[in-house]
């Protein structure tokens, strides 16, 4: 018995999983189908498209990484959260728009791209540390701004986050997020903390992750206790060809949407 192809299929396997390796970001086609959208929603509210960068080159999206969880909400409920963008695009100075979105149930909100963030993280020296070389600036006074919506009808709402990359992966644009609340209440682990209870991580729990989603506890500070949730794409090298279909990245959102197709069909 010669154990050796499965064992070589496990390996690829595990390379290629974004839980196992927190190093990879996935392809745009995945992040569509992981949101339960469309590359066409997505292009709609892609900054680069139809354009190109300094050097010519097509401002297509590229990879993308996101995170999503399933809520039940009533009519009227109010979801709000608090974000941050950060980029290297801007020092790195070759026109290049990442961008970062909201998804609910599919459409899409534009957050921010690259080109907002026009603050330099350390433009004063004092050591404060980021990431990024630029990030927004404040406004009115804060690092993280706060969107907030109401939900018009009941029913199961997939929300999801993603930045994506275009033209090309070689440098980061990151989505940080925290203080994830529904009607003025922390959804459980909305906060992103880590309270590592008995060995086991909190950080995501509840959240489905497609890609390199990180802990934020760099500057700006996280709103809410000490760490954020990061989507920090770029910096990406392509793993060598394996033999897995794009769908291997897709984690679980068919059921959800599936459950709330049936409900709107009703
Ligand atoms: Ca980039
Ligand atoms: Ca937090």
């Amino acid at each position: 018995m010669n154990l050796h192809p499965i064992k070589t299929a496990l390996l690829v396997a595990g390379l290629a999983s974004p839980l196992a390796s927190h190093a990879l970001s996935a392809p745009v086609e995945d992040v569509a189908n992981f949101l339960d959208t469309t590359l066409g929603a997505m292009e709609a509210i892609n900054p680069m498209s139809g354009q190109v960068d300094d050097q010519g080159r097509e401002g297509v999206m590229t990879y993308g990484i996101a995170m999503s969880r399933v809520l039940s909400v009533a009519a009227g409920d109010t979801l709000r959260f608090d974000w941050f963008l950060g980029t290297d695009e801007i020092l790195a100075g070759n026109g290049i728009l990442d961008f970062g979105f909201l998804s609910l149930n599919g459409a899409l909100t534009a957050l921010a791209h690259s080109s907002d963030a026009t603050e330099a993280t350390d433009d004063d020296n004092d050591n404060t540390f980021s990431p990024f070389a630029d990030h927004l600036p404040p406004l009115g006074g804060l690092y993280f701004r706060t969107h907030t919506l109401v939900f018009d009808t009941a029913g199961e709402v997939r929300i999801g986050f993603a930045v994506v990359d275009t033209v090309d992966t070689a440098v980061r644009t990151g989505l940080v997020l925290d203080n994830v609340m529904l009607n003025g209440t922390l959804l459980d682990n909305g906060g992103f903390e880590d309270y590592a209870f008995d060995g086991t991580s909190t950080l995501f729990a509840g959240w489905q992750t497609l890609g390199d989603v990180s802990a934020w506890n760099y500057f700006p500070p996280a709103p809410e206790g000490n760490v954020g949730a990061a989507l920090i794409g770029g910096d990406f090298v392509p793993p060598a060809p394996v033999p897995l279909p794009a769908g291997v990245w897709l984690f679980g959102s068919a059921l959800g949407a599936l459950a709330w197709r049936s409900r709107r069909a009703a």
